[in-house]
């Protein structure tokens, strides 16, 4: 197991990896992510060196086939003109049309965007479905603003974006800020421009018009399959575990929701400002009520449970991971975890944890959970179930057909399982023991780079 640049035995690899921190010194998360990759991929290099330096395929796959960054004037409530800066970074297409979510957020830039896009190409791959990776979104905040506001941002970012992408180009979805009220506007303005009804060109769509049953449960419910999968294989269950969960959007909901069917007590969820801790249980009903229905607060659940207890966050770790666990669900945003946090939660106890973010752990708490015999589910694996369940929603939109929701929920349920078994698979093959972050990089690497070989220098 590679921990840092030092073990690194391939020459290639570490050439490309300082010239990725060279290249690209502004932009700290994509350099997080590449790195995270490439260091895990060393058996892989050093077994063929010549190969893949000749080829530059480590160079090829961490450039982006295409950047597009763009104005997005509209008009506020008040008359005033306001400008964001929207982003799609379509990282690469060997596997399939670019697929992954839109964000909107005001942190967003094109550092995050790469990020993003690089992970995607990885989890699509282990989703054994024909979907390359991309990325998109905007520094655009949605809190606080109205609909009619979120509707005309919505549209001004469509009539640029409608340029670049297409049911066989490129299929955006939702993210961080994105969710079906975005979806449906930007639908909305697709159809309008381009005069086409092209259903399969955005995903994540209201049942209505094209959407698939059960993909708004999809990523929450295909985590807890992951997370089942990898506590059985080590001989560990989920029944009665205490979770706590980071976040309280589309993944963090329906985790709670899988996570409580499954025998599992979820104890404490969060938003950006704290967390509520219920020790009864968290009652999902509110949860849904508050931030689907009224887009509040998480400290409103207190409005329903006057004896769960609400912590603010400071400037130190988020609160909520002061809450001792058995497993730990960080359903938020990146690098929510990093070393103090992961020491604190070891020392409480954690056994388990699972990535419903995108890279949620700093690669030193991932480090430093795989030394302290912490299950870790990778986010690349564990939440792979939205984009899946994505794919699954443009196979019913070009067959015209839409399927029940066991119909879609059993099939996630299957890709879940076969992504566990191929992290098993490539653990197995390249002595990882625990370490499925190593594995499920690996085992996605391998796609890639042979449908990359197989194509040419593109
Ligand atoms: P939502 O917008 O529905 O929810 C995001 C949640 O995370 C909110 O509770 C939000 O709190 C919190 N959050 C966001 N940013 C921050 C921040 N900077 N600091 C603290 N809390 C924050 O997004 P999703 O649930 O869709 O996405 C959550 C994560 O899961 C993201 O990492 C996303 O990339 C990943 N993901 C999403 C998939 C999907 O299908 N939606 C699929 C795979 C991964 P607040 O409201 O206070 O901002
Ligand atoms: O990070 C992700 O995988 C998503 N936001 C979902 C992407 C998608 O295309 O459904």
């Amino acid at each position: 197991m590679n921990t840092c640049m030092n073990e690194v035995k391939s020459e290639y690899l570490k050439e490309v990896i300082e010239k990725i921190k060279n290249k690209n010194s502004f932009e700290p998360e994509f350099i997080q992510a590449a790195e995270e990759v490439l260091l895990s991929l060393e058996p892989v290099i050093a077994a063929n060196e010549e190969e893949y330096r000749d080829s530059a395929l480590l160079e090829r796959l961490i450039e982006p086939e295409r950047i597009i960054s763009f104005r997005v004037p509209w008009v506020d409530d008040n008359g005033k003109v306001q400008v964001n800066r929207g982003y799609r970074v379509q990282f690469n297409a060997s596997i399939g049309p670019y697929k992954g979510g839109l964000r909107f957020h005001p942190t967003v830039n094109q550092s995050i965007m790469k990020f993003l896009g690089f992970e995607q190409i990885f989890k699509n791959a282990l989703t054994g479905l024909p979907i390359g990776g991309g990325k998109g979104g905007s520094d655009f905040d949605p809190k606080g603003k109205s609909d009619l506001e979120v509707m005309k941002f919505c549209q001004s970012f469509m009539n640029e974006l409608q340029k670049h992408i297409g049911q066989d180009t490129d299929v955006p979805a939702g993210d961080i800020g994105v969710g079906a009220r975005e979806i449906g506007y930007l639908f909305g303005q697709f159809r309008k421009v381009r005069n086409t009804y092209e259903a399969g060109v955005l995903t994540g769509k209201g049942l209505e018009y094209g959407g698939s049953l059960a993909r708004k449960e999809a990523t929450g419910y295909g985590l807890m399959y992951f997370m089942r999968e990898m506590l059985n294989a080590n001989n560990l269950s989920i029944e009665g575990k205490r979770v706590i969960i980071s976040g309280s959007g589309n993944v963090a909901i329906y985790a709670c929701e899988k996570a409580s069917q499954m025998g599992a007590k979820v104890i404490a969820m969060s938003d950006s400002n704290g967390c509520i801790y219920d020790e009864n249980g968290i009652n999902l009903d509110y949860i849904k009520e508050i931030k689907e229905v009224k887009r509040g607060r998480i400290k409103e659940y207190l409005n329903y449970v006057p004896s769960a207890k609400y912590m603010e966050n400071d400037y130190g770790m988020p609160k909520i991971y002061t809450i001792p666990a058995d497993i730990v669900l960080p359903c938020a945003t990146q690098n929510d975890i990093n070393l103090d946090t992961a020491k604190y939660l070891v020392n409480n106890g954690v056994i388990a944890i699972g990535e419903g973010a995108n890279m949620p752990c700093s690669n030193e708490a991932v480090q430093y959970f795989i030394q302290n015999n912490v299950l870790l589910a990778p986010g690349k694996a564990a939440n792979a179930g939205g984009v899946a369940t994505s794919a699954l929603e443009m196979s019913q939109n070009s067959l015209r057909d839409s399927w029940d929701f066991d119909t879609v929920d059993s099939r996630l349920e299957k890709i879940m399982i076969n992504i566990f078994k191929q992290c098993q698979a490539a653990s197995k093959t390249y002595n990882l023991g625990i370490n499925y972050i190593s594995a499920a990089n690996i085992s996605a690497f391998l796609k890639i780079s042979n449908a990359m070989k197989a194509q040419g220098v593109i």
